[in-house]
């Protein structure tokens, strides 16, 4: 393989080499009896799931490791390894990203229609999001068994898995029809989904990545998992506020939340600041997939000036977050939480 380039400017070309060499050597698992037919399926549906995202998560753990060791010129070995898990996160993302699209009816992902909505794809992705998820373990075996902190690797993903299944469990279970109930939508409710359907797999997973590979131990870093949980209660509330009024030829998506009767940001905020009147409003419209009743929940939430709300919401977040990363005592784990912040702070897509 070419030699990789560790500069900044260079991570992201850097990052999809190590992609390449992965993919192939998924493509060649001699576990599997490949024929062309199907190593052409499995080829087309990583390239089309895993690596058109704006893989922050993925860079994060490079960008994390490098900041926990202090110095700017990693070894090419460093560069691969922290690159590869990155790109275990990403193929993570991949899995619960085909599978919650079909769960939601979303129509569009990343500027494209979602995988299951592809010709000759439909239910066969649910397959794919399966095996999207034992490529994880397979990359992890190839690249990490000799490491010490190879069992704590696996552990890691497998309770991020766990958490993040189990948020959208919640996530789904809040909306089944016939039992919809909007007077359960309120803001602990809301935490405790996001906290697990997102905070833990796209901003814990990363940094504790980064971790293992410096050698920590992770349960000497519970102040630091904290911290990024709320920064990934942050990050969801975005993705929430986007769903509405996001651009689509931004955010690569076309919102579905309040067709879907998510218990979104959006709807508890408005549930809070609503009168009886605009209460009863909600109650007739949400979770409807007629376009009328969508644009009367998305006219209310203008009247209720949610925009205004995220912004408030926006600023107090970052301010909360800052100080508690300064009270961090390591300069260099600060480092790592501020870069990630950056990353997100007011992000349009
Ligand atoms: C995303 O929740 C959570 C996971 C684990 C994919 P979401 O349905 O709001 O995400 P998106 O808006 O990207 O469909
Ligand atoms: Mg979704
Ligand atoms: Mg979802
Ligand atoms: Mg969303």
């Amino acid at each position: 393989m070419a030699a990789l380039n560790g500069a900044a400017t260079d991570l992201k070309s850097t990052f999809l080499k190590v992609y390449s060499v992965l993919k192939s050597e998924l493509l060649h698992d001699p576990a599997f009896e490949f024929t062309d037919d199907s190593r052409q399926w499995v080829e087309r549906m990583l390239d089309y799931n895993v690596p058109g995202g704006k893989l922050n998560r993925g860079l994060s753990v490079v960008d994390s490791y490098r900041l926990l060791r202090d110095r700017t010129d990693l070894t090419q070995d460093e560069i691969f390894h922290t690159c590869t898990l990155g790109w275990c996160i990403e193929w993570l993302q991949a899995y619960f990203l085909v599978l919650d699209d079909i769960m939601d009816s979303s129509h569009t992902r990343r500027g494209q229609p979602c995988w299951f909505r592809m010709p000759k794809v439909g239910l066969i992705a649910v397959n794919d999001g399966i095996l999207l998820r034992n490529h994880i373990p397979r990359i992890l075996k190839g690249h990490f068994r000799e490491k010490p902190y190879y069992v704590d690797l696996l552990d890691l993903f497998n309770e991020v898995e766990f958490q993040t299944s189990s948020g959208q469990m919640i996530d789904l279970i809040t909306t089944i029809e016939g039992e919809i109930d909007l007077s359960q939508y309120t803001l602990p409710l809301y935490r405790r989904i996001v906290q697990f359907k997102t905070a833990y797999y796209s901003f814990y997973l990363p940094v504790a990545c980064a971790l293992l590979m410096s050698g920590e131990n992770l349960d000497n870093h519970v102040e630091v998992k904290n911290i990024l949980i709320e920064m990934g209660t942050y990050f969801q509330v975005q993705d929430d506020y986007l769903d509405c009024f996001g651009d689509p030829k931004v955010i690569g998506k076309i919102g579905t939340d309040i067709e879907d009767f998510k218990c979104s940001w959006l709807v508890v905020k408005a549930l809070e600041r609503s009168n009886e009147e605009q209460k009863k409003l909600l109650h007739e419209n949400y979770g409807k997939a007629d376009p009328a009743c969508v644009a009367k929940v998305k006219a209310l939430y203008k009247d209720l000036d949610l925009q205004g709300v995220f912004t408030e919401y926006e600023n107090s977040s970052y301010e909360k977050l800052i100080s508690s990363i300064e009270a961090h005592p390591s300069k260099s784990v600060q480092a790592v939480l501020k870069s990630f912040l950056g990353k997100i702070y007011k992000r349009q897509k």
